[in-house]
């Protein structure tokens, strides 16, 4: 079985390929992305091996999802074609109104994806897997993805795999802010790992700062927590240690799908028995190749291109 599995929508993303209002976009660039499976690809890219389980429509952009999936070495024997619903897709504006940043808008509502639901989830698949990887994402796209959602936690808990959870709050995806907290904090109570930020932590836990936040996590049961600072770094946490990773000042093209490169390469170097201060370095530094160009998953590094990423940065610590 994998040594990561993930749950949840891969979509096709259309990035804006200049920046300013999408009325005014002329051109759009084709990527494949969505947040669990982002960490799926970079968990292959760092050596080591990951699975799926999502429904794509059978159509033009669900072939090419599963060609994409199945070129990374992602085993795609969990992904299941709906002819009834469409693969989902959404569209990137970047650099506006907030030079360096970007929004989405998506096209997903009933896609195949949303109609995940308890029986495409085979217990059997969770055997020997070391960590299931979920998103706030995930929960939020339909009733049945919540259930299917709480399903995989069950058997993956069941199986001994550690529940590594991104808060990952989407606001368009929810009814209000209060029914995602509501929703998602039970995810957060049963994760041995949390990745999240300031802005999730808000909704969540209604806390702004981020020592308390970190203790109000661990206290929660949760193992290890990664709390995102943006271009500033990150932090990861445990009950007996604390690690701060710096970020890099470099061009900023796309900060989306930074933070799932970063979950990605933390949890490979965690399996991979890298203690936990490099773990977070080399997730930092992951997480800052995916802001330099268009595409979530395309700059996605080995640990190679990592090392010498650190060899030309990383010097200054
Ligand atoms: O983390 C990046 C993802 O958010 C992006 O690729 C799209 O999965 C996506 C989502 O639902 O927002």
């Amino acid at each position: 079985m994998p040594d990561v599995i993930g749950l949840g929508e891969i979509m096709v993303q259309f990035n804006a390929v200049t920046p300013g209002p999408l009325r005014h976009v002329v051109y759009f660039e084709k990527h494949a992305a969505g947040a669990e499976a982002n960490v799926l690809v970079c968990v292959r890219r760092q050596g080591l091996s990951s699975g799926f389980i999502t429904k794509l429509g059978k159509d033009e952009f669900g072939i090419y999802l599963y060609n994409w999936l199945r070129g990374e070495g992602v085993d795609v024997s969990q992904v299941k074609f709906d002819p009834n619903a469409p693969t989902g897709i959404y569209f990137i504006q970047r650099g506006f109104p907030i030079p360096g940043r970007s929004s989405v808008v998506y096209y997903r509502r009933g896609s195949a994806a949303s109609k995940l639901d308890e029986d495409d989830i085979d217990p059997g698949y969770f055997t020997n897997a070391k960590i299931f990887h979920l998103t706030g994402i995930t929960p939020a796209l339909s009733e049945s993805a919540l259930r299917a959602s709480k399903k995989a936690v069950d058997y993956a808990k069941k199986k001994g795999c550690k529940l590594s959870f991104d808060t990952n709050i989407r606001p368009p995806l929810w009814r209000s802010m209060e029914d995602a907290a509501k929703t998602l904090l039970p995810f957060v109570e049963k994760a041995d790992i949390i990745f999240t930020d300031m802005a999730d932590t808000k909704i969540l836990l209604g806390e702004t700062d981020v020592d308390k936040a970190i203790k109000a996590y661990l206290s929660m049961g949760v193992e290890v927590v990664v709390f995102k600072l943006g271009a500033k770094g990150a932090i990861a946490a445990t009950k007996s240690e604390k690690v701060e990773a710096r970020g890099y000042v470099v061009p900023v093209v796309d900060p989306i799908g930074a933070g799932d490169a970063l979950a990605g390469t933390f949890l490979a170097s965690r399996l991979k028995g890298l203690e936990l201060e490099k773990s977070l370095k080399l997730a930092v530094a992951a997480g800052t190749l995916v802001v330099t160009v268009r595409g979530d998953q395309e700059n996605l590094p080995t640990q190679g291109d990592l090392e010498a990423f650190l060899k030309a940065f990383g010097s200054e610590d």
